[in-house]
């Protein structure tokens, strides 16, 4: 008998009126609610809240079922809680939550969101309703948000991506991966940071998907009109940022996920990595090289061969017998040690970093219990659960040994986390996550954020009140609270050049502005040329270390003979001539959420074209930098924004708002200085603290309309700044065809140890006849012979005045 499919149909089969798994769409809001800061609407089955973090701020979170889930983050320790003026209204097409500076709409036909500025005008809409899918297999919803791409709409952010600047018309995904020589385009790498910022039509808008699952975003890619993001599991969970300007996208970034704190000024010096100087006899040859050739350098570094067998938190007895020995004398010698540590803790009964954590039940398991293992360098290996508090203070007191030897700093590799072989920890592996529990998928691309956050928070407790020193390669939004970054394992090429140079710039305007690239390419080999031209760049990275892989020649400043040793050690002076202009632009960023690295869009985002510029960038918002990015260059086109900028060697004015012409000899890079800056300069020294500082000196540059400048100054190790014990100078620099003014003011606590100023006016269009200083004149300035004047004040002078 043939039984027909409708007959078997009429049996009354209770799986019948399933129907298989399809995105679902939020269909019509038909009702919304009030509670304090926050607004819900519901089409009756899921729910969507509106949440008014800042004037400027806006959350919207998606509830399939209307359960929302537990309100944590990694990424948002706190939201705000300042006061803010807001309200609801509704009309037959919307409902619109406002406040002063943003409106959030929300269409009553179909659930679209939008957002606008209160000029009205619309600065993101959504393309289709958000959406979600059921994951039978692992439980949740695969969630989705598609917004619509405008024809000229630029999209930047989401960290370390190796690919344009601008993101118009790529498809991305955030999933932390060791990338052992990546190359161009190629995705994901080292980081996640889910955040992006769109500027269309002269206004930036920033969208923060705080998701830590598998995430990606396509901007325009698979259609040019709709940019959507997505994740493999978690909420529908975003932040609107509104601008105008990408600089204050990023400050409000900043608000949501924090800064940098201060580094000890030592971490801004020049830092000498390889994998690995060892024995011990070998870190100070290199260590003396550096003192015997002057190049300044204030950090060496320690790879993973300084341990016994690998084994984190030991020594090597054979390389290093005596570590303390060799920390004082690298000490004395001007030289903070940096040692790296990795999340992988042998198996080993024996190791009694392995035995305490096997006993606390520390290390992370699979779904069955089985303990997570994985082959890393030590060889089969567990992992600690960094996302477990009572692990990570465990951590964190490991390092009171390395502390007590003198260690200054630690590195954090292989944290994606990495494991050879299956590239990282299977999905089922279980973490406790604060308390909210998941498994890998939702862990993975926060571990490698809470393991340097462990480490961060154990130094500093065990450095009492010095300023710990800490390094990540793998990060989540946040990331930048407890650590530096550098960009992995690059490569000794042209190419790698320019990806490093995108790359830092991106990292800069996505919350991490602490960041460097492996100077010199980490595997192959570099020519002299390559290496300096990457000393010139890493010279105005605000992480500046060179490194090299195993298997490389070595490679220090002075390892490709003349000119090229000249050459970086006229850079790595620089870099220390600059060190309390890079440091108060770590303030700046520190402080008031400023990135360090400002692309030129950022500078000038109206003008479309600019966009597209990836090469220059300022270096604080004073100092123009342009790499050169290819062999055999002496010369390049540079573009310079709108505004006076003295060419910082030969001091010629040009005007902004065009590309120019610059000479590119080996010796120099483009460099150009904002008119009407102060430059604070040190004086080289072999390492920071050799010796007091006696004297600053101010390079100042003439100007015709008012440029204002500033420094910051403190104690520079201790987090005394924390009591507010700090010294904020603000100079304001105008002229006039006959006149040239500086007026200083200052605020806080601190005073600084030298009493003088030296200063040198640079690009003074006429010659002065006087120059009175708070009523007195100076009788005592030298007149150079490319027109500069230089003369000494008290540091204390309110107000300069200079006159034809
Ligand atoms: O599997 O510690 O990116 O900087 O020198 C390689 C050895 C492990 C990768 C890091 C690199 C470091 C290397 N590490």
């Amino acid at each position: 008998m043939i039984v027909d499919d409708e007959e078997f149909h009429h049996l009354n089969n209770p799986a019948d009126g399933i129907k298989p798994i399809v995105k679902k769409y939020l269909g019509v809001p038909n009702h919304a609610e009030q509670k304090g800061n926050k607004f819900f609407f519901t089409d009756g089955d899921a729910s969507v809240e509106v949440t008014i973090v800042t004037k400027e701020i806006i959350r919207i979170r998606l509830a399939p079922h209307s359960v929302f889930l537990d309100e944590f983050s990694y990424a948002v320790s706190e939201l705000p809680t300042k006061a803010v003026a807001f309200n609801l209204s509704e009309t037959d097409l919307e409902f619109k939550v406002s406040t002063e500076a943003v409106n959030c709409h929300i269409r009553k036909q179909d659930f679209f969101i939008s957002f606008s500025d209160n000029n009205g005008v619309i600065t993101s809409s959504d393309a289709t309703p958000m959406h979600w899918e059921e994951n039978v297999k692992f439980g949740g919803y695969y969630v989705f948000c598609t917004k619509t791409c405008a024809p000229e709409e630029s999209f930047f952010g989401l960290g370390d991506k190796a690919t344009e600047f601008n993101l118009r018309g790529k498809r991305l995904k955030n999933w932390n991966t060791d990338a052992y020589s990546y190359g161009w385009n190629q995705d994901p790498l080292y980081r996640s940071i889910p955040f992006y910022i769109s500027v269309n039509e002269g206004i930036a808008h920033g969208i923060f998907f705080d998701n830590t699952f598998k995430a990606h975003f396509d901007f325009g890619g698979e259609d040019q009109t709709k940019t959507s993001f997505w994740a493999d599991g978690g909420e529908l969970q975003y932040y609107y940022i509104h601008g105008p300007h990408m600089m204050d996208v990023v400050k409000n970034y900043h608000i949501l996920t924090g800064t940098h704190p201060m580094p000890p000024l030592w971490a801004l010096g020049y830092h000498q990595c390889r994998w690995s100087y060892y024995p011990e006899n070998k870190v100070r040859v290199i260590a003396n090289g550096f003192r015997q050739n002057k190049i300044p350098c204030d950090g060496i570094y320690l790879d993973i061969d300084y341990m016994d067998g690998y084994r984190c938190f030991t020594w090597n007895p054979k390389y290093f017998p005596n570590p303390r020995k060799m920390i004082e004398d690298l000490a004395a010698n001007g030289f903070k040690t940096v040692v790296i540590i990795d999340p992988g803790i042998r198996v080993d009964d024996n190791y009694s970093v392995f035995k305490e954590g096997k006993e606390k039940r520390y290390f992370c398991r699979r779904s069955d219990d089985y303990f997570m293992e994985g082959h890393v360098w030590p060889g089969r290996c567990q992992f600690p659960d960094f996302t477990n508090p009572e692990v990570r203070t465990w951590w964190g007191g490991l390092f009171d040994e390395l502390v007590d030897l003198g260690v200054a700093g630690v590195w954090n590799d292989m944290n994606e986390p990495a494991v050879f072989g299956s590239g990282t920890f299977p999905d089922d592996v279980r973490h406790q996550y604060d308390g909210f529990r998941g498994s890998h998928r939702k862990a993975h691309n926060v571990y490698g954020m809470q393991m340097v956050r462990a480490t961060y928070e154990g130094l500093r407790k065990q450095m009492k009140n010095k300023r710990p020193f800490t390094i990540t390669r793998a990060g989540y939004a946040g990331v930048q609270r407890y650590s530096s970054v550098w960009t992995g394992d690059n490569v000794a090429s042209w190419e790698h050049l320019k990806i490093g140079n995108v790359q830092l710039q991106r990292l800069s305007v996505s919350g991490i502005s602490f960041c460097g690239t492996d100077i010199g390419g980490f595997s192959g080999e570099p020519d002299g040329e390559l290496f300096t031209r990457w000393i010139q760049m890493g010279t105005f990275s605000p992480f500046m270390r060179a490194h090299s892989a195993g298997d490389t020649k070595e490679r220090e400043p002075w390892s490709f003979g003349e000119p090229f040793t000249t050459i970086n050690r006229k850079f790595i002076e620089l870099r220390y001539r600059l060190l309390p202009y890079l440091y108060s632009a770590f303030w700046e960023h520190h402080r008031y959420g400023f990135p360090i690295l400002r692309p030129i869009v950022m500078h000038e985002q109206e003008t479309v074209a600019n966009h597209f510029r990836q090469d220059e960038f300022t270096y604080g918002d004073k100092i123009l930098i342009c790499p050169v990015l290819e062999p055999g260059k002496t010369s390049r086109m540079v573009y310079l924004p709108k505004g006076k900028w003295y060419h910082f060697w030969s001091l010629e004015m040009v005007e902004g708002g065009q590309e120019v012409h610059v000479a590119t000899p080996l010796d120099t890079m483009p460099i150009f200085v904002k008119a009407g800056s102060v430059i604070p300069e040190y004086p080289v020294m072999q390492y920071t603290s050799e010796k007091p500082i006696e004297e600053v000196k101010l390079n100042i540059y003439y100007s015709d309309y008012e440029v204002n400048s500033f420094l910051f100054e403190d104690y520079g190790e201790t987090f005394a700044y924390e009591q507010d014990i700090y010294l904020e100078k603000k100079f304001i620099v105008n002229g006039t065809a006959k006149t040239m003014s500086i007026k200083q003011s200052m605020e806080g606590l601190y005073t600084p140890r030298y009493e003088g100023y030296h200063i040198k006016i640079n690009g003074l269009p006429f010659k002065p006849s006087k120059i009175i200083a708070d009523g007195k004149e100076i009788k005592e300035v030298s007149v150079n012979p490319d027109k500069t004047y230089e003369f000494k004040f008290s540091k204390n002078f309110k107000q300069i005045e200079i006159l034809k």
